[in-house]
């Protein structure tokens, strides 16, 4: 199913030629309306007027959250305040949020792309969608909650948190999608056995939209099998738009990106080069329609690869893999790179560990050292300190072998991690004390 056929399923020259045209439009219209890009422009010696191909991309200087730092609240806005008709905001957990503004068309096109990917994810109108983001100045909810209405989902705002509530509904209402994080997703579906519904019966879930924070397949199966829905993956940050970059078709086999409006590069982070199809790096990416806050060359920090190669589903869009983390998120351990998902693979493929978990790092002496703190999926593990110990051994051998380095494995009693119902916070960092 599709929302823009013609769109996308365009023949690949066709799309690159419209990329270049935009591309063109965008560089000069950043140059001419935005202070910071004129004077990075004016440094690189970077001439606007003068791309020819797109690999000319490769000349435009980066952005970077700290310029949208810099520039607090509305220094990036290419358009008079008086043209902005929604602002959102990052959280941000040091210093000041991240500010972003649509114009009229910008939200028409966001809502456009989510349209797209709900669709490719297999919503229609015959469905009855609760979203269970967070509403306010986060872009999850109003991102996803434009695109199903479009396509004539039946939306239901129930945003996060108050989870028993939550579920009420879903049984209530008949809900048969939910859009969440996928920690969000575990827990409701944690609440959902706990309130004795089940699964198919009382609870008539099919699809699963998620997104915002990095999901393993190990971690897929596990929400999958809780809640009883076909899962997908939604891409996208605040400062592009929000979600609605790039998402999963029912092929599942890479998230599509909405190429038309968003431009993907793959550079090395260290040496900034770009990189060719299929390897893997930091996610570049350029608006090339937006109106009130185009952005050129944002170093997203999540690293990914790009194939470029024909879908089963027929859409020419490239795709990207599920990220392996944020290049901030790696960890390094005595002198290897750690992803927190690698961890999680192996956690969610064991069956006596309940899918929470939070990583520990500390310092000592000149040392680092990586405590993996897991939950006991049933309490009854607790009875024997011979079969915990053999569990305990059994992590770590796994994640040894995944990882090539000593961790310290805790085992922690069922249901006593915190949960979350936005994006769960795993790793505690404490060498940066
Ligand atoms: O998380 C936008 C969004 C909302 C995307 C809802 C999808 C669904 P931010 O809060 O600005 O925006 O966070 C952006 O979250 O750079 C990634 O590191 C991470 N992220 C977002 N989606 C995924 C995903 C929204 N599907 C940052 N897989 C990004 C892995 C993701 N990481």
């Amino acid at each position: 199913m599709f929302f823009d056929k013609e769109t996308e399923t365009m023949p690949r020259k066709e799309l690159e030629n419209l990329q270049l045209e935009r591309l063109k439009h965008i560089a000069v219209y950043c140059y001419e309306k935005v202070k910071i890009y004129h004077d990075k422009f004016d440094a690189a010696g970077f001439d606007p007027y003068k791309i020819q191909v797109l690999s000319d991309i490769k000349y435009i200087p980066f952005t970077t959250k700290a310029d949208f730092r810099d520039n607090y609240p509305f220094g990036m806005l290419a358009v008079p305040k008086r043209d902005i008709v929604r602002i959102h905001a990052s959280s941000g957990t040091t210093g000041k949020p991240t500010v972003v503004g649509y114009t009229k068309n910008d939200l028409e096109m966001w809502s456009d792309c989510m349209a797209r990917l709900v669709t490719a994810a297999g919503a229609t109108a015959d469905d009855t969608i609760q979203i269970a983001f967070g509403y306010g100045l986060f872009t999850g909810a109003l991102g996803l909650h434009y695109g199903l209405e479009k396509i004539g989902a039946s939306v239901v705002p129930t945003s996060s948190g108050n989870t028993e509530k939550q579920v009420m509904l879903m049984k209530d209402f008949e809900t048969t999608g939910l859009v969440s994080t996928p920690s969000y997703a575990l827990h409701i579906s944690e609440v959902i056995r706990d309130m004795g519904y089940k699964i198919g019966e009382d609870i008539k879930l099919s699809l699963g939209l998620f997104g915002s924070e990095g999901c393993t397949v190990e971690m897929r199966d596990q929400i999958e099998s809780g809640l009883g829905v076909f899962a997908t993956d939604n891409y996208g940050m605040s400062e592009l738009i929000g979600p609605g970059v790039s998402g999963e078709c029912r092929e599942r086999n890479g998230l599509h990106f909405n190429e038309d409006h968003f431009f993907p590069e793959i550079i090395d982070p260290i040496t900034e080069d770009v990189l060719s199809e299929g390897e893997s790096g930091e996610l570049v990416i350029t608006t090339l329609t937006k109106e009130a806050l185009p952005v050129l060359r944002y170093r997203t920090r999540d690293i990914t690869k790009l194939n470029y190669q024909p879908c089963a589903c027929g859409r020419t869009h490239c795709r990207m893999e599920k990220t392996t983390g944020r290049s901030d998120d790696m960890l390094k351990i005595r002198g290897v790179n750690v992803f927190p998902s690698q961890i999680e693979s192996v956690i969610m493929t064991i069956p006596q560990i309940a899918p929470y978990y939070e990583l520990v790092v500390e310092r000592e002496g000149s040392a680092d050292t990586l405590e993996v703190r897991v939950e006991l999926a049933d309490a009854r593990l607790l009875e024997s300190y011979r079969n915990l110990e053999d569990l305990r051994a059994n992590v770590k051998h796994r994640l040894k072998t995944v990882l090539g380095i000593e961790t310290k494995v805790s085992l922690v009693e069922p249901k006593s991690m915190a949960r979350s119902a936005g994006k769960a916070k795993r790793i505690i960092d404490n060498r940066k004390k």
